[in-house]
């Protein structure tokens, strides 16, 4: 088993240092969650300035709840992955617990929609480089939205452990080649 307790440790190694960055900004106060996990920051509650993000590349699901506290809701960002807001993320305006987890089955959930209003160039940081997004209530019919996206069903370390794991099992369970000298045909029975 040593080759296996390489691979992980390589793995280890190799994710601690990797990070996605970018920027998020929603209209108007924001919660921003990596795997569960809440990131917060001095611009949270000014879409006319994003926060700053830096998470794991081993992130597996990113969310944005976001309260919309006048005239329209949305929510934008864009990560140095790729992810960005589109129609593509899911978006609910009913809390549901551990709705920001990477256990959480948004299957049900619709997808968002892009608001027709026009924020302008601001956010600097994020012009260009994504859609707004919300839930079709984001004239004041739906002030509070929980939005998220898969980015990563399965880190790869862990599929390249996988496949070692399963590599290291197939080999155990073959027959077991016959060492020393082969048996000279003997008495029948
Ligand atoms: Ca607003």
């Amino acid at each position: 088993m040593k080759t296996l307790q390489l691979v992980i440790l390589a793995c280890v190694g190799i994710s601690a240092k990797a990070t996605i960055t970018g920027d998020a900004t929603c209209d108007n106060i924001m919660e921003f969650y990596a795997d569960g996990v809440l990131f917060s920051n001095i611009n949270d509650n000014d879409w006319t300035k994003s926060s700053p993000i830096t998470i794991s590349d081993n992130t597996q699901v990113i969310a944005v709840k976001c309260v919309d506290t006048g005239v329209v809701g949305g929510i934008k960002l864009a990560l140095s992955n790729g992810i960005k807001t589109d129609t593509t993320w899911k978006c609910s305006a009913t809390y549901e617990d551990n709705w920001e987890t990477p256990e959480f089955n948004d299957g049900s959930w619709p997808n968002a929609i892009l608001p027709t209003f026009d924020w302008g160039p601001n956010p600097a940081a994020l012009n260009g480089n994504a859609d707004w997004i919300w839930t079709t209530g984001f004239q004041g019919q739906d002030t509070t939205v929980f939005c998220r996206k898969v980015i990563k069903s399965d880190c790869d370390c862990c599929k390249s452990i996988h496949k070692k794991l399963n590599h290291l099992i197939a080999l155990n369970s073959r027959p077991k080649k016959r060492t020393g000298k082969r048996s000279k045909p003997g008495k029948t029975w």
